[in-house]
């Protein structure tokens, strides 16, 4: 006669699941130490969001060791058999209080522990009141940069910290949605036009870390993952930061006008536009001929190049014809330039890079 009592291959089974879920506990709760494709946290709250994940990824492990080895095994044991008459019924078991409320009430705590779990490091991340260095970052198409107090202007390139300084970073963006990443710190913000992010951290591993764009953000989206996160010691991010102040010192910090009027292109100074043009350009444009292109086409015979009479918009390449498509923008055949406010450039701004853009062979 069928019997509802569990017989000697149900406990086999349940030991075998056990075996192979206690290897996948170990597994994840190993993870990074055994994981080359996670690369070891380089900051808190890091380490916490890595434990958080070694936590749910090994209960999850168990937990779906047993459903599907369970589903397995039933469905073998309980098959309907050669022998078994064809209207044979199977064994029904109706209303179990003990097993419903357990099965309720058990998976109810222990989501409510992930959120409790979770909510802890969200609040370390997100809501924390503000400290240590405040840092902005923009995201651009397809570029970050960066802003620091007592700096003029943006810090191109690369993103220095010091190492055990708290950092409350403050992301937004300048055109479409960006979102910012850097996998070896755990971190991730979306970077939306008109919103700033914040997200609140502590390097604590010195080292260069890559900082990713995660949010498709137009035709050179993949090219956005050339920056790099720096943690370094506070003396070497001071002769950083220095030389940034240093740097950026006549650099305005005015919100970049929108002109309408013809730009003045007297008394250019070749130099600025070429640091600006590292910072601001040199993401769409190379330095080489037309030909060249990276979003853009090269720059570098722009305006001496007899081969290359005509600007894209048909224009004679003048230095006053440059300056329109900078202040405008321009979009043709090749894809868009983004127009002076876009770019954030000041009247100023495009007179050096006329001038740096005139001095170019
Ligand atoms: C987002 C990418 C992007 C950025 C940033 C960008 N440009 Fe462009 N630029 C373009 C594209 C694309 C074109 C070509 C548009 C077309 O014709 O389809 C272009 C065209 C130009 C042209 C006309 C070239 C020619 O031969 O006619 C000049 C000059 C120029 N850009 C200068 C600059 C300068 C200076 C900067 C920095 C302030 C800059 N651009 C920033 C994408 C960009
Ligand atoms: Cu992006």
């Amino acid at each position: 006669m069928e019997t509802n009592k569990p017989g000697r291959g149900f406990w086999v089974t349940t030991a075998i699941l056990a075996l192979i879920s206690t290897a996948g506990i170990l597994y994840f709760w190993m993870i990074p130490t055994v994981e080359p494709w996670l690369p070891p946290e380089g900051g808190h709250p890091g380490d916490q969001v890595d434990w958080l994940f070694r936590f749910m990824a090994s209960t999850a492990a168990a937990l779906y060791t047993f459903v599907v080895g369970y589903i397995v095994y039933f469905a073998i044991a309980y098959r309907r058999r050669k022998s078994d008459p064809p209207d044979a019924l199977g064994f029904h078991v109706h209303d179990n209080t003990k097993l419903e409320v357990t099965w309720t009430v058990l998976p109810t705590l222990f989501v409510v522990l992930l959120s409790i779990l979770s909510v802890r490091i969200w609040y370390v991340l997100q809501v924390q009141p503000n400290n240590g260095l405040v840092v902005e970052s923009i995201g651009r198409q397809w570029y970050f940069t960066f802003r620091y107090p007592n700096v003029n202007g943006e810090v191109a390139n690369e993103m220095h910290l010091p190492v055990g300084v708290p950092v409350t970073l403050n992301v937004t963006s300048q055109d479409v949605i960006h979102s910012f990443w850097v996998p070896d710190m755990r971190l991730k913000a979306d970077m939306v036009p008109g919103m700033i992010n914040t997200i609140r951290f502590t390097p604590t591993r010195v080292g260069r870390y890559q900082i990713i764009c995660t949010e498709f953000c137009g035709t050179a989206h993949s090219t956005m993952d050339k920056q790099i996160m720096v943690v370094e010691t506070q003396a070497q991010y001071d002769a950083w930061y220095h030389g940034w102040q240093v740097r950026n010192a006549n650099v305005s910090n005015a919100l970049p006008t929108v002109s309408t009027g013809t730009i003045d292109l007297a008394g250019g100074n070749a130099a600025a536009g070429q640091a600006l043009f590292s910072q601001k350009c040199s993401a769409c444009h190379a330095l080489g001929p037309f030909t060249q292109r990276i979003v853009g086409p090269g720059l570098r015979g722009v305006l001496h190049d007899p081969t290359h009479p005509n600007l894209v918009d048909g224009d004679p390449a003048t230095p006053a014809n440059v300056a329109k498509i900078l202040q405008n923008g321009y979009t043709g055949s090749i894809g868009h330039m983004p127009n002076q406010s876009d770019n954030g450039l000041s009247n100023k701004d495009i007179t050096n890079l006329v001038a740096y853009l005139n001095s170019l062979r």
